[in-house]
């Protein structure tokens, strides 16, 4: 990390080198460099709103006061585009002169305008539909935009950049091959002339990293590595003589702030490789599960902050950083917060990494097995959903936050799908407060051996949520002065996972629900003011504008399979003189984990990924005589199993689409099994 010299092509270097001659005289593109410098007004030209994440918008037409009027200015459906079971919807639309631009989970990017939602043009991606290392739901968290183009990260890990004009494809660079491991994920951020992408693939032993890329032209400047070579800063955290770092996680799954008076990019990374099981890994494995700084033009490491230390839990920092300017004991303050799925919001001096408010190492629970970390990062304040798991019916132990686990499953909480998981978390400069999104669900842990095969998964363990057990999710005002709770609500629904929210200087927070509804809060003191029925999961982070002196909100209402709502193509625009009433409620979300649907009785096959619902079983529940067997065949796209949830039982193995795989089932009993690559996915055989 330290030396940019080993990262870069010496054509790149020359190349960086003349370009930022040129850019020290004129920019590339200032009139997108001024609006995502400053604050948030008509236009929302990058996903985090501007260079600081924080989603905070300076429009105040729609307020506290009229909010209780906003009806749907316009609705338009994509087309079909990303509209099936194995797709979330999380992108932000952006907007700029009156026109919407928004990519939804195939990577496929529609022009609307803005004022009427007609759509202008269309890109279809045409991505692959074999690509079988996306981890957790095919999706796309937003687009970049400069110099006349934007700019969209696919799963197929290329970057790709489009004529605003027209959506005709300017330049594709592969950042990688997503047949080893490698997808993209995050929404890219566009700055001075350079394109900025993190790249996904935790579950799958990849090296993660952020690539800067030539906005004209597509030429990577740099690589700048979140896990060490050999000899390289932080090599030292892990063991000796191993390359165990080139495969370990650490991918950026959002996207990057940026401080241009300080020069610095910064982002958080996810969790090491193999998530569940580090035997093997001894040490605090840098840079995993990390707040990174580095420099904006050169990739040139200047700080980090480890959230978790030798994780095993699969924690990452998978929540966008955010960049808020504040005053702490009379002194003003350049902070630099993100909410982990630990369930804490970590807060940090943006010029050099140090705790703002503190944060404390604590003793945590050991097991030598694992090469559990002494100790981990405690916050000072509260944290955002419960961090302790309470015994369930057929399982030994539970335990809080950093419990260990070996083979026997142990019950924990948050876990890797617990917390603030990919949702971003809004700040508002009038209110001081963050406004994060929290899933509450318990995690049963087990650790097994996993050998590296490079673009399979290599994950080590497993974490599913047992039977039965509840989930649920918190939204909390988070003081940004002393990290504790202004506010809370507690949700029916998931909400961490990928659902978003954004802030208004109307005093409005925004945000929707798995359940369909889009709901206005009062920013200060969290009182519902406006709640409005979109038809389809309303999950990803809605953005303001303002067109011919009219202010809009604008959500993509399609879903998210992690939140387990239901999928769409819609893109919604509310606005104080719209016409547009709700519509009739999609399912809404389970609250319980387990397998769904009626008991099919004599039934002795299993498709998995039947009926356009990638992460399923059908049946999902089954009854049969004892001394049956069951054929489990994959029909989806996405490579499955069916995995006894006591491993040891059963499994098919995980099987690509046509594989089949029969299972006799001689003793009576009550089988639950999981998918593993996708533990959310559940079945259930009954065999009398
Ligand atoms: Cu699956």
């Amino acid at each position: 990390m330290r030396r940019l010299g080993q990262q870069v092509i010496a054509a790149a270097t020359t190349l960086s080198f003349l370009f930022l001659m040129v850019h020290t005289t004129l920019a590339a593109d200032p009139e997108i460099d001024r609006l995502i410098r400053g604050p948030v007004g008509k236009d929302w030209v990058t996903n985090g709103g501007n260079l600081t994440n924080q989603r905070y918008s300076t429009l105040k037409q729609i307020d506290t006061t009229n909010v209780a009027q906003l009806k749907g200015a316009w609705m338009t459906r994509l087309k079909g585009s990303g509209a099936a079971g194995k797709y979330s919807f999380e992108a932000s639309p952006l907007v700029k002169d009156g026109i919407m631009y928004v990519v939804t989970g195939n990577d496929d990017v529609f022009a609307l305008n803005a004022k009427t939602g007609t759509i202008i043009w269309e890109y279809w991606s045409g991505i692959d539909q074999r690509i079988s290392t996306v981890c957790c739901g095919w999706v796309n968290r937003g687009l970049a935009m400069g110099e006349g183009l934007l700019f969209s990260g696919q799963l197929d890990a290329n970057l790709v950049a489009l004529n605003m004009k027209t959506g005709e494809v300017v330049w594709k660079t592969p950042l990688e091959k997503w047949e080893n491991g490698y997808t993209i994920t995050s929404a890219p951020l566009y700055y001075d002339g350079i394109v900025y992408s993190g790249i996904s693939g935790g579950e799958f032993g990849v090296r993660g990293r952020l690539t800067a890329l030539d906005a004209k032209s597509g030429a990577i400047l740099w690589r700048s590595y979140t896990l060490p070579g050999l000899g390289e800063r932080g090599s030292e955290t892990w063991p000796p003589g191993t390359d165990h770092s080139t495969r370990g996680g650490a991918t950026i799954w959002n996207t990057p702030a940026l401080d241009p008076d300080l020069g610095l990019v910064y982002f958080a990374t996810g969790n090491c490789g193999p998530d569940y099981d580090g035997s093997m890994r001894e040490g605090d494995n840098l840079y995993c599960a990390s707040m990174m700084a580095l420099k904006a033009k050169t990739g040139e490491y200047v700080w980090h902050f480890q959230q978790v230390h030798h994780d095993i839990w699969d924690y990452d920092a998978a929540s966008p950083v955010v960049l808020f300017d504040t005053v702490i004991d009379g002194k003003p303050r350049k902070g630099i917060a993100q909410a982990g799925r630990t369930g804490w919001v970590y807060i940090l001096d943006r010029t050099d990494g140090k705790p703002l408010i503190g944060i404390d190492e604590k003793p945590v629970p050991q097991d030598p097995r694992q090469k559990t970390a002494k100790t981990q990062p405690i916050p000072r304040g509260d944290a955002v959903v419960p961090q302790c798991a309470e015994l369930l019916p057929g399982y030994e132990k539970a335990g809080c936050i950093f419990e260990t686990f070996w083979e026997t499953p142990v019950l924990m909480q948050p876990s890797g799908i617990g917390g603030t998981n990919w949702s971003p978390v809004p700040y508002s400069p009038d209110t001081g407060y963050f406004y994060v999104p929290g899933t509450v669900r318990t995690s049963a842990f087990t650790r097994f051996g996993d050998k590296y095969v490079q673009g399979l998964r290599y994950t080590g363990g497993s974490q599913s949520a047992p039977i039965g057990s509840p989930m649920s999710g918190t939204f909390t005002a988070i003081d940004g002065t002393t990290n504790k709770i202004a506010w809370q609500h507690k949700t029916p629904y998931r909400i961490g996972g990928g659902g978003g929210s954004s802030v208004t200087a109307g005093g409005l927070v925004f945000r929707g629900e798995p359940d369909g509804n889009f709901l206005a809060l009062d920013a200060k003191t969290g009182k519902e003011l406006w709640r409005f029925q979109t038809g389809f999961g309303a999950d990803a982070p809605p953005v303001f504008y303002e067109v011919d002196g009219e202010q809009y909100v604008a959500i993509a209402t399609g879903g998210n399979q992690l939140q387990g709502s239901a999928y769409g193509d819609a893109v919604w625009a509310f606005s104080l003189k719209g016409q547009l009433g709700p519509l009739w409620p999609p399912p809404a979300p389970q609250t319980v984990a387990g397998p769904t649907g009626p008991i099919a009785a004599g039934a002795d096959a299993v498709r998995i990924g039947a009926n356009n619902i990638e992460y399923s079983f059908a049946p999902a529940r089954m009854r049969i005589k004892a001394g049956s067997t069951v054929t489990f065949t994959n029909v989806g796209d996405l490579p499955h199993s069916a995995t006894s949830m006591d491993r040891g039982k059963w499994d098919t193995g995980v099987m690509v689409k046509g594989q089949s795989k029969a299972i006799t089932f001689a003793q009576p009993g009550n089988y639950y099994y999981i998918c593993l690559p996708h533990p959310w996915q559940y079945g259930q055989v009954i065999v009398e």
